[in-house]
Order: structure tokens, then C-alpha cells, then sequence
């Protein structure tokens, strides 16, 4: 990790139909009537995100409900971030948040959190993917100190976003099914290495499971140097371009349409 702050992409996943589990979990912070609440993951690639298939969160992390600055649209819906409290206080700083939010509200220790459990399983919409619905699902490898605690599933480009099909005993701890889990997307073509980079390298290198570090640490350096050197999009309104010379657009088209936030840590 380098020295100087780092730029984040925060992605807006908006949860869909939250399950049983997760609306009763959500119903005690009184949340005003039409709310929005948003998962937002952290990437350093947004560029990527034709390729979502899933989102992960840490089970065991206590998340923060966070209402966002308004818009200035007093008839839009307020919209809530799930996030670190840690990611809270900097988008605080950040101006991202509701004039409403202070320093002692966030730090406060009787603030309500969210467990990440809860949310489990719940169908969420997330920007550029084709796929409609994409789930919530467990990763543990997640560090509460690190962007938002909430991490979007690149599996094409992404060796650390791993295949929960292969992990029985994880699946049903959680109550993860099948059809939670969906196919990894081609994206973005690499010369030598083809458009599913990081599954091809995992395999090729014969990645066992997360705890592999070392290899792990390989294939996602050179996926991701390979990616943004050598690397074309496939799909979007992009397709055709370099993504080191469309990283930046995708990033602002997000934004601009209100799907994503850029953060600062
Ligand atoms: B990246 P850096 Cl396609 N815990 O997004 C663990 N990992 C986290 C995290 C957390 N709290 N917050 C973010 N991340 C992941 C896409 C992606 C990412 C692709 C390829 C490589 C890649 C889709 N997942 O990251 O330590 C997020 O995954 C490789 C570096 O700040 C985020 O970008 O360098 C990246 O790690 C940030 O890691």
C-alpha cells in the first residue's frame, strides 16, 4: 500500500428485497418511509464493474447506517450508506454525509449497528452489471480497516473474489444457495491471458483457497498491471477502448449519475 491517500470509488448497490432476517434486522433504525439503503463497496477499478456478480460484506462486522448529503431534491428519497463506522467518519470529513451526522453521532457507542450477517443473502441492484440482481454474500478476508467493509465481486479480474462453489460448509453456514451464486462475466480482454484473466491465472497457478496469500498476491498483481496496461473493454459503451484511457470516464459516468461516490483515505 502506497504512502499518499488513496483514491476509492465507492459503488452505490442498493438493496432490493431484503430478507426476512435483514428487514426485521433493518426495522429498528426507524429508517423514514421510501428510504433507499445502499451498500457502497469500495474499488480501486471501476472500470470493472461490468463485472459484478455478487456483493461481499464481513459477517461478523458491525456496520453503520449512514444517511448522505442532500441533494438539494427536497421530493427525492434520503439515501443510507451501510458502511464501516471508520469509512463514516471520513466521508464525514468528506462532505458525503447528512448535515445531521456529526463526529459524536458517528462515534457515539449507542449508535445502532448493523450486523453483517443480517444482510445475507439479500438480492441488491448494483450499476453496470447485466445481471439484475446480484446477492449479498460472506467474505471473511474483509478488513474493517480499509475502505468501506464492503467489497463488489469482480470474479473475471479479481483473484480474491473467489467461487463460494467450491465452499460447502461456508454456503450453508450462511445460508448461501446456488442460485446466490452467479458466472463470472468476460470484460475485459488481455492479450496472453484472455477475458476471465484472474480465474485463468488462479487456476493456472493452481490457487487452492483465500489463504493462499502468496500466490494470491501474484495473480492480483499481475492481473491488475496487465489489466490496466493491456487491457480492453469488451462490453459497454466503452468497448473497443484501452482501460487505462477509459478508467477515469467510467469512474465519472458513475458518478455523474449518481451510482457511485469518490473517497478519499
Ligand atoms: B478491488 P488496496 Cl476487479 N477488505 O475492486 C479487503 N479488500 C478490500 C476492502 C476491504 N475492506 N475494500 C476494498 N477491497 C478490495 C475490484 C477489483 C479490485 C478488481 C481487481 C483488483 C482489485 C473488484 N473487487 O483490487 O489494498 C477491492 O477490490 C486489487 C488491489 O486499497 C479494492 O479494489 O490496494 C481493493 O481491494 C483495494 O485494495
Amino acid at each position: 500500500e502506497g504512502v499518499g491517500p488513496q483514491e476509492y470509488t465507492l459503488i452505490k448497490i442498493e438493496l432490493a428485497a431484503p430478507t426476512a432476517t435483514a428487514a426485521k434486522a433493518l426495522s429498528a433504525f426507524d429508517l423514514p418511509k421510501g428510504a433507499r439503503v445502499f451498500l457502497v463497496a469500495g474499488t480501486l477499478r471501476p472500470e470493472t464493474m461490468y463485472g459484478q456478480t455478487n456483493c461481499w460484506i464481513h459477517p461478523d462486522i458491525n456496520y453503520l447506517v449512514v444517511p448522505t448529503a442532500s441533494t438539494g431534491d427536497a421530493a427525492a428519497a434520503v439515501e443510507y450508506l451501510v458502511c464501516t463506522r471508520r469509512s463514516a467518519r471520513n466521508m464525514l470529513y468528506q462532505g458525503i454525509l447528512a448535515d445531521s451526522e456529526t463526529l459524536e453521532s458517528i462515534e457515539s457507542p449507542a449508535r445502532r449497528r448493523l450486523r453483517g450477517a443480517d444482510l445475507i443473502g439479500c438480492p441488491a441492484r448494483a450499476p453496470l452489471t447485466p445481471y439484475e440482481r446480484v446477492y449479498v454474500l460472506p467474505m471473511m478476508t474483509i478488513k474493517e480497516t480499509k475502505g468501506t467493509g464492503v467489497v463488489t465481486s469482480v470474479p473475471s479480474d479479481a483473484p480474491d473474489d473467489f467461487d463460494l462453489r467450491q465452499k460447502a460448509a461456508l454456503r450453508d453456514k450462511f445460508g448461501v444457495t446456488m442460485d446466490m451464486l452467479l458466472d463470472p462475466l468476460p470484460i475485459i480482454d488481455i492479450p496472453e491471458l484472455g477475458d476471465l484473466a484472474a480465474v485463468t491465472l488462479a487456476k493456472e497457478m493452481k490457487i487452492q483457497s483465500q489463504n493462499d496469500r502468496e500466490k494470491l498476491d501474484l495473480v492480483k498483481e499481475r492481473v491488475y498491471k496487465l489489466g490496466f496496461y493491456d487491457g480492453v473493454l469488451k462490453v459497454g459503451e466503452f468497448a473497443g477502448s484501452r482501460v487505462q484511457d477509459v478508467k477515469k470516464r467510467v469512474q465519472q459516468q458513475l458518478v455523474d449519475t449518481r451510482q457511485a461516490i469518490v473517497y478519499m483515505e
